[in-house]
C-alpha cells in the first residue's frame, strides 16, 4: 500500500520530469519501489518511465588476441557503469550480417567479416546514466589515426580494420544489437553495492 502510494504521487507529479523523477527515485529504498528497476527497452511492473540505459560494447578478436579484455573492462568499471552481461562467443556470419546490415554494401564488407570472424569475440552490455553516448566517446573515432589519445581506439589501435572495440552508436541500435546478441536470461538486474554514487544520479 506504501509502495503503491509513492508511485501513485511521483507518476501523478513528476511524470514530464525524469530528472527530477530520478533524483526522487533515488531516495527512496529499491525495495520500496518494487526492487532493481528496469533498463532501457524493458519496462518495470509499473508504469514508470525507464531511468536507465544499456549498450553492447564488443571487443574485437585483435583485442582479445592482444590480451585487451581487461582494460577495455577496466575503462567502463573505473567510469561508474555496471556490467549486465558478458560472454566470450566465436561470432557466426549470420549474427555479423544482421550486426553490420548497413554495413554489407560497402567495399569493405568481406574483409570486416573476415576479421570479425577470425577469432572469439567478448560481448558486454554495459549499463548507466547516457551509457550510449559516453561509450562512444570512451571507445573513439571508428579510424583510430583520428581517434584521440584516451579513447580506446586511440590508445591502442592505428587502423581503421583492426579497432579493437565495437560500441552501439544510438539508443536504437544498442537495443536492436543488445537483443541480437544476448537473450534475456543472459542479462542481470542487480543493484550495486555502490549503486547510490555510480547509478542512481
Ligand atoms: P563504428 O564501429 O565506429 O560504429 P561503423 O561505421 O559502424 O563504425 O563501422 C563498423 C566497423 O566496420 C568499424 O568499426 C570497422 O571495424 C569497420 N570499418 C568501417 N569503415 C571501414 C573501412 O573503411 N575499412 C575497413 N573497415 C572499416
Ligand atoms: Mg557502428
Amino acid at each position: 500500500m506504501q509502495r503503491y502510494t509513492i508511485r501513485r504521487i511521483l507518476q501523478q507529479t513528476y511524470l514530464s520530469d525524469q530528472q527530477t523523477h530520478r533524483c526522487l527515485l533515488s531516495a527512496f529504498p529499491s525495495a520500496l519501489l518494487g526492487g532493481p528497476r528496469a533498463a532501457a527497452g524493458q519496462r518495470s511492473k509499473s508504469s514508470l518511465p525507464d531511468v536507465r540505459e544499456r549498450t553492447l560494447i564488443a571487443v574485437k578478436p585483435d583485442g582479445v588476441q592482444r590480451r585487451l579484455v581487461g582494460q577495455v573492462i577496466q575503462r567502463f568499471e573505473q567510469r561508474g557503469f555496471k556490467l549486465v552481461g558478458l560472454k566470450m562467443l566465436q561470432v557466426s556470419e549470420d549474427l555479423l550480417s544482421q550486426h553490420y546490415c548497413e554495413l554489407r554494401t560497402k567495399p569493405f564488407y568481406p574483409r570486416l567479416l573476415h576479421y570479425m570472424t577470425s577469432g572469439p569475440v567478448v560481448a558486454m552490455v554495459w549499463e548507466g546514466h547516457k551509457v550510449v553516448q559516453a561509450s562512444r566517446a570512451m571507445v573513439g573515432h571508428t579510424n583510430p589515426a583520428e581517434a584521440q589519445a584516451g579513447t580506446v581506439r586511440g590508445d591502442f589501435s592505428f587502423h581503421v580494420s583492426r579497432n579493437v572495440v565495437h560500441a552501439s552508436d544510438s539508443l536504437e541500435g544498442a537495443q536492436r544489437e543488445i537483443q541480437l546478441w544476448f537473450k534475456g536470461k543472459e542479462l542481470l538486474n542487480w543493484d550495486c553495492c555502490d549503486q547510490s554514487s555510480t547509478c542512481d544520479v
